[in-house]
C-alpha cells in the first residue's frame, strides 16, 4: 500500500496525545479521514483529556467522550458515522495493526508501545515526516544540541525583514503539520528539528540545512553519543548533494562530519572556519564555502566563491562565541536564498536575545543579572560563560542532575568564575566535582585556585540570596544551571521567570 496517498489510510495510530498527537489527529480528521484513529498513551493526563474535548468539539460536534479508565487502564471514545477515535490508556502494546503510525518525539524507542508499533504499523514515522510528505517545498532545517531555537529565530527574522514569506515551526512550536496546513505557496518553512524528531524521519530533504553542534545530551533517549550523532546527521541524509549543509567547523566531531560529507560529494559549508584554516584542514580544492570571524571581529560568509562581510561581533546584541556561530550559520543560509549582505547584517544587528537564553534580567546596585535558564546541559553553560570574557561572574548552577560529564565545565568554572553556587538535587555532585578540581594538584595556577569560591545551597532561592549577599559592584550573577529544572519547577521557562521575578523584587518593581 502507498501510505503517501492519504486516501489509502483506513486505520492509523498515534503514540502520544500532547502537542504533536493533537496536531496529527486534527490533520487526519481534516485531510485523509481514516475510519479508525487509535491513540495510545502510557497514562492519562489533564492535557490528554483537554485534547479529547477539543477534538470532540471541533470534529464530533460535542457527541461526547465515552468509555472508562480503571486503575490507570482503559479507553475513551469519540465517534460519528465516518470515524471512530479511541484513546487507549495504560496498554503495553497495540491492540490492532495499522496502515500508518505516528510517534510523538517524547516516546523513547525502548517504550513497549514504540517497539510494538514498529511491528504492527505498516510504517512508523514522526510528525515532521508526515508534514514533509504533505508539503515538501522550501524547507530550511536546523538541528544541533544547543542554539537551534536562536538560529531558527534568527533566520526567520532575516527572511521576514527581507519581505520573504516564511514560517518558523517544528520543535520550537508550532508543529510542522499545523504549519504546512496553513502555509502559502512559495513560503519558506524554517524548521527546528530535535534529535527525537529526526530519529523518526525517513525522507526529509531540506533545500538547505544547518547542523550547529553535537555534544552529549539526551543520551537516555538515544543510548549513546554515537547513535545520537547518527540521528542528528539525518538532517541531511536525504538531501540532494547540491543542496548545502552548514556544519560546525570548530569541534572535532563537526570536522569529522564535514570530512565524511566532502568524501560523499556533498556541498558543505564549514561554520566558523576561515578559508585558510579550512584549506589547511581539508584542502582548498575540497571545500570553498565557509563562515568565519576575522581578527578584527568582523563576521564573514563565503557563498559560491564570493566573500561577504557582514558586521562586527560587537554590533550583535546576542553574546558569546556560540551566538557568533548561530548568526554566521543563519546568515549563510539567508545569503544562499538570495538576501543581500546589507539586509542580512541589519537584521542580525537588530536581533535581541531570546527569553531564558543569556537574557539580561536587570541590574541592582551595579550588579547585572542574566537569565540563562535554557542551559540544561554543561555545554550550554560553557557557552554562557564565554559570553562574559571580561566580567567577574557569580554562577548559579544546579537543578535536576542528568549525570553529565562535568570535567570541562569544572575547569572553565575555575578559570572564569569568582564564585559558584551549586544548588538543588545536583548540588552535591556538582560541588564535589568542582571542589576536587579546585584542590587537585596541578589544576590551574595558584591564583586561579584561590580566586574561585565554591558554595552549596539547598534550592535555587537560597542560591539566589547567597549570590546577592556576596555580590560586589560590577559582578555578573548568571543563572546557567547545566541541569534540567524538574526538581523544583515544571519547566526551564518557569525557572527563568521565577529568577526574573526575584530580580524585579530586589529592584523594588
Ligand atoms: N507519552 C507517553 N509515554 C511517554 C512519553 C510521552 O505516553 O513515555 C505521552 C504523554 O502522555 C503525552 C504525549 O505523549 O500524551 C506527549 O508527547 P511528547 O512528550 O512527544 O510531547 P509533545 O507535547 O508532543 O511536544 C513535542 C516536543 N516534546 C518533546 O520532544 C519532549 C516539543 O518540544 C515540541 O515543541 C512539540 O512536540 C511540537 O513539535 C519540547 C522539548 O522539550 C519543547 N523538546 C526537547 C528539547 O528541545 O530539548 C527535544
Amino acid at each position: 500500500m502507498n501510505t503517501n496517498n492519504p486516501s489509502n489510510l483506513r486505520k492509523v495510530c498515534i503514540l502520544g496525545l500532547g502537542t504533536t498527537g493533537l496536531a496529527v489527529c486534527r490533520h487526519y480528521l481534516r485531510s485523509s479521514s481514516p475510519s479508525y484513529i487509535d491513540i495510545y498513551v502510557d497514562k492519562m493526563t489533564q492535557k490528554n483529556m483537554e485534547a479529547m474535548l477539543a477534538i470532540d468539539e471541533e470534529f464530533f460536534h460535542r457527541g461526547g467522550v465515552t468509555g472508562h479508565i480503571f486503575s490507570g487502564v482503559g479507553e475513551l471514545y469519540l465517534h460519528n458515522a465516518d470515524c471512530r477515535l479511541t484513546l487507549y490508556v495504560g496498554w503495553d502494546g497495540l491492540l490492532s495493526t495499522y496502515d500508518q503510525g505516528i510517534v510523538s518525539p517524547g516516546i523513547q524507542p525502548n517504550n513497549p508501545l514504540y517497539q510494538n508499533a514498529k511491528v504492527r504499523c505498516k510504517e512508523l514515522i514522526g510528525e515532521p515526516e508526515l508534514a514533509y510528505r504533505f508539503s515538501p517545498d522550501h524547507w530550511l532545517a536546523i538541528t544541533g544540541t544547543n542554539g537551534k531555537t536562536t538560529t531558527v529565530r534568527l533566520l526567520g527574522q532575516i527572511l521576514a525583514d527581507a519581505g520573504l514569506a516564511s514560517t518558523v515551526a517544528g520543535n520550537i512550536g508550532p508543529t510542522l503539520i499545523d504549519a504546512v496546513n496553513h502555509r502559502q505557496v512559495g513560503e519558506y518553512l524554517v524548521v527546528e528539528l530535535s534529535s527525537f524528531q529526526l530519529a523518526n524521519t525517513l525522507s526529509i530533504a531540506p533545500e538547505a540545512a544547518i547542523l550547529l553542534n553535537i555534544t552529549p545530551d539526551h543520551i537516555e533517549w538515544h543510548g549513546n553519543l554515537d547513535d545520537y550523532a547518527k540521528t542528528k546527521k539525518r538532517i541531511y541524509n536525504w538531501m540532494i548533494p547540491e543542496a548545502p549543509v552548514v556544519i560546525d567547523g570548530l569541534s572535532q566531531i563537526g570536522l569529522q562530519i564535514i570530512d565524511e560529507c566532502l568524501t560523499t560529494g556533498r556541498r558543505v559549508v564549514a561554520n566558523g572556519l576561515s578559508p585558510d584554516d579550512a584549506a589547511g584542514l581539508f584542502g582548498a580544492d575540497r571545500i570553498n564555502e565557509m563562515t568565519w570571524v576575522d581578527r578584527d571581529g568582523w563576521l564573514w560568509v563565503r557563498i559560491a566563491g564570493t566573500d561577504h562581510r557582514l558586521l562586527k561581533t560587537a554590533d550583535l546584541l546576542i553574546k558569546g562565541r556560540h551566538n557568533h556561530l548561530n548568526a554566521l550559520a543563519a546568515a549563510w543560509v539567508a545569503g544562499f536564498v538570495g538576501i543581500d549582505t546589507a539586509a542580512v547584517a541589519r537584521s542580525l544587528a537588530g536581533f535581541a536575545p531570546l527569553e531564558h537564553r543569556i537574557e539580561a534580567a536587570g541590574e541592582y546596585q551595579s550588579v547585572s543579572f542574566y537569565n540563562d535558564s535554557k542551559a540544561t546541559n554543561p555545554e550550554a553553560t560553557l557557552m554562557a560563560l564565554s559570553a562574559f570574557p571580561d566580567s567577574s561572574i557569580i554562577l548559579m548552577v544546579g537543578g535536576q542532575d542528568k549525570g553529565t560529564d562535568l570535567s570541562e565545565l569544572a575547569s572553565r568554572v575555575l578559570e572564569c568564575c569568582r564564585l559558584v553556587i551549586c544548588y538543588g538535587a545536583a548540588a552535591n555532585r556538582f560541588f564535589e566535582v568542582f571542589n576536587n578540581a579546585l584542590t587537585r594538584p596541578g589544576t590551574g595556577t595558584e591564583t586561579e585556585r584561590s580566586s574561585c569560591q565554591i558554595l552549596m545551597a539547598r534550592d535555587m532561592h537560597q542560591a539566589f540570596q547567597t549570590a546577592v549577599r556576596l555580590a560586589l559592584p560590577d559582578d555578573v550573577i548568571l543563572l546557567s544551571p547545566a541541569c534540567s529544572s524538574f526538581d523544583e519547577f515544571d519547566s526551564f521557562e518557569q525557572r527563568g521567570l521565577t529568577f526574573k521575578e526575584w530580580v524585579n523584587e530586589l529592584r523594588g518593581e
